[in-house]
């Protein structure tokens, strides 16, 4: 099936305009039409939020419309998710556990939730421990599930610096040595994954596959479907 490169403003424009039954009804189309989820994603309503987010610091949109956009752009990703995560195709041998989630004090799921997919979807187990993420959850975590990979994002300048307390109590409890450490979200980079002691740090969902892919010694898989 083909489809056309005009689709990608669309589903841009629907998270702009804060239309949740319009991007509902293009992530649909999208999968119908045989555009690839990652691609619906990433080159359509990914763009859509980053505006929205310009349009808030131009003061040309308020709290209300960040919020009816999020909403929006949830709405797609309900859709296209489930299809994300399939793209792996057959279900491979899990590659490892990874739990992720956003740190406390910190809502912002949306980025995370793609890289969650997208790990998911290239075979790793994923537990995908939501937003606003408590430091000793993380770490419990970790310890319970045996977890090889722990990725952590946070998109407040606020809220990141939870990232290295984190790191701090999974050493304080003897466990960093078992774990790999990633971290990710806007105000992050590889500088600050350095300073804290994580592992690595990835700036998008793609990235924090091969980021994950690294820093276990794992063979890469190729993108499936994308
Ligand atoms: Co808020 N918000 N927000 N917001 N919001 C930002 C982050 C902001 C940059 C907007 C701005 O000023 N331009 C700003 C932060 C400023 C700062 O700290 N420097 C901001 C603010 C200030 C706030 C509030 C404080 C506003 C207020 O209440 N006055 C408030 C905070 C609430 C809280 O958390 N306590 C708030 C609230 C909200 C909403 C609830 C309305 C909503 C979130 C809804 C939700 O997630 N459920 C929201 C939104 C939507 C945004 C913007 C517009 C979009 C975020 C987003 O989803 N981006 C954002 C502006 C922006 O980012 N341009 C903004 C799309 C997403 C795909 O990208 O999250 O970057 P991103 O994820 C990427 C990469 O970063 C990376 O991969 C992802 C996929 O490519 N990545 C990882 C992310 N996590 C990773 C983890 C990894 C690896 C990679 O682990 C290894």
């Amino acid at each position: 099936m083909s489809f056309s490169d005009g689709i990608f403003a669309e589903m841009t424009d629907t998270v702009v305009r804060c239309d949740r039954e319009a991007a509902d009804k293009l992530a649909r189309r999208a999968l119908a039409e045989g555009v690839p989820p990652v691609r619906a994603l990433e080159e359509g309503f990914v763009p859509g939020i980053r505006k929205v987010g310009d349009l808030w610091e131009e003061g040309e949109y308020f709290l209300p419309e960040l919020l009816a956009a999020a909403e929006a752009m949830k709405a797609a990703m309900t859709i296209l998710e489930p299809a994300l995560r399939g793209e792996g195709g057959e279900a491979p041998q899990s590659r490892g556990t990874v739990v992720i989630g956003t740190i406390q004090g910190d809502i912002h799921d949306i980025g995370k939730s793609l890289v969650a997919a997208m790990l998911a979807a290239m075979g790793f187990n994923v537990i995908d421990l939501g937003p606003d993420v408590a430091y000793d959850r993380f770490v419990d975590t970790v310890r319970q599930e045996k977890a090889d990979l722990l990725c952590m994002s946070a998109l407040l300048t606020t809220t990141m610096s939870g990232h290295g307390d984190v790191i701090r109590m999974l050493e304080e409890q003897g466990l960093r040595q078992d774990v790999k450490v990633l971290v990710g979200g806007s105000p992050v980079d590889q500088a600050w994954a350095e300073r804290i002691g994580a592992d690595g740090y990835a700036p998008n969902a793609m990235d924090a596959v091969r980021a994950a892919e690294k820093v276990l010694g794992l063979e890469r898989a190729g993108p499936g479907g994308a």
